[in-house]
């Protein structure tokens, strides 16, 4: 699989920057992805007031992940990672129903930051293998993502455990994002003509 995404990013990004941050409550599966993706080394880093941050680097593609949720004092570190985001990609647990409007409390806060107002969204309705789980569709009402305006946004399914969607999932948002580039929609800063 590794290989099949090294081509996919080569054929769409080339050298071109590109920052993505995969977001998510804890437990969603935002590890497992960036490991199943075999694109590089994971680097985690641990900074003092407990702000976990894992960051893989391909190329000039530069994934950010972290937790979101219960860390009302780190809102302000956010800003930092999300200055010139191209992408985001939220991760949800479609199994944990309960936790679904937390999951949106805390997607509606990102999406509506100043910072990731250009960014264009993909959501990974994740853990699709287990029995209960909430469609994709339901996970998209559960979001409010039918009640966003312009905003380029994308569901997929997926089962990260098995890598299915993941591919398809990024291949939505390296396809958009160089639309984007080509007619000029950038985040400000983030191209490197
Ligand atoms: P996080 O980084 O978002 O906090 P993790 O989440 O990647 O650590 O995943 C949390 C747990 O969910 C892990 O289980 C992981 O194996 C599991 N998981 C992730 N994706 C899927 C999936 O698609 N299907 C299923 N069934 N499980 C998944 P553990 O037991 O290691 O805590
Ligand atoms: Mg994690």
């Amino acid at each position: 699989m590794g290989q099949a995404f090294r081509k996919l990013f080569d054929t769409f990004f080339g050298n071109t920057d590109m920052r993505v941050v995969m977001l998510g409550l804890d437990a969603a599966g935002k590890t497992t992805i960036l490991y199943k993706l075999h694109i590089g080394e994971v680097l985690s880093t641990v900074p003092t007031i407990g702000f976990n941050v894992e960051k893989v680097q391909y190329k000039n593609v530069i994934f950010t992940v972290w937790d979101v949720g219960g860390q009302e004092k780190l809102r302000p570190l956010w800003r930092h990672y999300f200055n010139n985001t191209d992408g985001l990609i939220y991760v949800v647990d479609s199994l944990d129903r309960e936790r679904i409007g937390r999951a949106k409390q805390e997607f509606q806060t990102i999406i509506n930051d100043p910072f990731m107002l250009n960014s264009v969204i993909l959501v990974f309705a994740n853990k699709q293998d287990l029995r209960g789980a909430m469609t994709p569709m339901e996970v998209c009402e559960g979001l409010g993502l039918f009640d966003l305006k312009n905003r380029k946004w994308h569901i997929q399914g997926t089962c990260a455990l098995k890598g299915d969607g993941l591919y398809e999932g990024l291949d939505w948002l390296a396809s958009t994002l160089k639309e984007r580039k080509a007619t000029g929609f950038s985040s400000i800063g983030a191209s490197s003509f």
